[in-house]
């Protein structure tokens, strides 16, 4: 089949709140300096570049005055701040959901997805595949950490903190049967029980290495199949380091370039996919722009971009 061409709409944020580690705020420069909007366009798709949704800086004189830096609140760091900024994110999702294009959200760190998914959801029912090495499932009482980064899955689905759960409207956003985790292999302990127990659909490492991605990619999509429309939330860090090393919390054992294409290529097939993440790239631990070029054909490739 030819094609589906489409309005696409660029939307930048550089988030680096939802964790500790200096320079993933560069994302979306990242991936815009590797091309994105000249391959999209490349694709036959009308692509605009709408700039950068606005982002408190780690150490801006409101962001200090308020606290918003170095001291947790609750655990939580920066809270105040992410919740501002995936309120303006919420905002622009919401907009972009009501309308015929396809946003294309630039991380920034993964408490991004807090806001896109958030404001996709609004104009119905919503299925997210998740790619990523994590679960992204933890809670206040469960994270390690304290980073919001590592709570976007548990949050969506009504687990968390209450600033965080309710943005946008109160509750949770999403079904767990209505999101499906692939490339899963680093899970913290509490945070491995809760995700066992929630009836979101895991695919984690092995099951790729046994079952095969084409296989999983069917079966995640089938899992859908009852949602007319799939946000796609890629975390940079779901693909082998030496691949995507680019990345502030990497894990061996990722998916190969190929998995990854595929992934999208069968995940382009469903004609579905109504929003896209690109989240976690760190330009300052890349090698050269390798990362970011990645996420370009991954991109290129969920839109419609095929080998024959
Ligand atoms: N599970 C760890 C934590 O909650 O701190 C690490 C989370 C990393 C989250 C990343 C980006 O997907
Ligand atoms: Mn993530
Ligand atoms: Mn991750
Ligand atoms: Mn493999």
């Amino acid at each position: 089949a030819a094609i589906q061409h489409h309005r696409l709409r660029i939307l930048g944020i550089p988030m680096d709140l939802g964790q500790q580690r200096r320079g993933v705020d560069m994302g979306p420069s990242a991936v815009r300096y590797a091309g994105l909007y000249e391959r999209l366009r490349g694709l036959g798709h009308q692509v605009e570049d709408a700039g950068n949704v606005p982002v408190p800086v780690r150490h801006e004189a409101a962001v200090q005055a308020r606290s918003w830096t170095e001291t947790p609140e609750g655990g939580l760091h920066h809270l105040p701040a992410v919740v501002q900024a995936c309120q303006q994110i919420f905002d622009a999702a919401q907009a972009s959901a009501a309308s015929q294009e396809i946003p294309i959200f630039l991380g920034g760190d993964h408490s991004i997805a807090i806001g896109t998914v958030s404001g996709m959801a609004t104009a119905g029912p919503l299925g997210l595949i998740w790619v990523d090495a994590h679960g992204d499932f933890n809670t206040p009482a469960s994270s390690p950490s304290g980073n919001i980064h590592g709570m976007p899955v548990a949050v969506l689905t009504g687990r968390g903190h209450p600033d965080l759960v309710d943005l946008g409207y109160p509750g949770a956003k999403l079904l767990p049967q209505h999101i499906v985790l692939v490339g899963v292999r680093s899970l913290d302990p509490e945070e491995r029980v809760a995700l066992a127990g929630s009836g979101i659909n895991v695919y984690t490492m092995r099951d790729i290495d046994e079952l095969g991605m084409a296989t999983v990619a069917r079966r995640a999509l089938s899992r859908l199949s009852s949602l007319a429309r799939i946000h796609v939330s890629i975390d940079m860090d779901a693909i082998e380091p030496a691949v995507a090393p680019g990345v502030g919390t990497p894990v061996a054992g990722g998916l190969t370039f190929r998995e990854a294409h595929l992934l999208m290529e069968i995940l382009a097939e469903s004609e579905k996919v109504r929003s896209v993440d690109v989240v976690e790239i760190n330009p300052i631990l890349d090698e050269g722009n390798r990362t970011a070029e990645l996420a370009v054909e991954l991109i290129a490739s969920l839109l419609g971009q095929r080998i024959l």
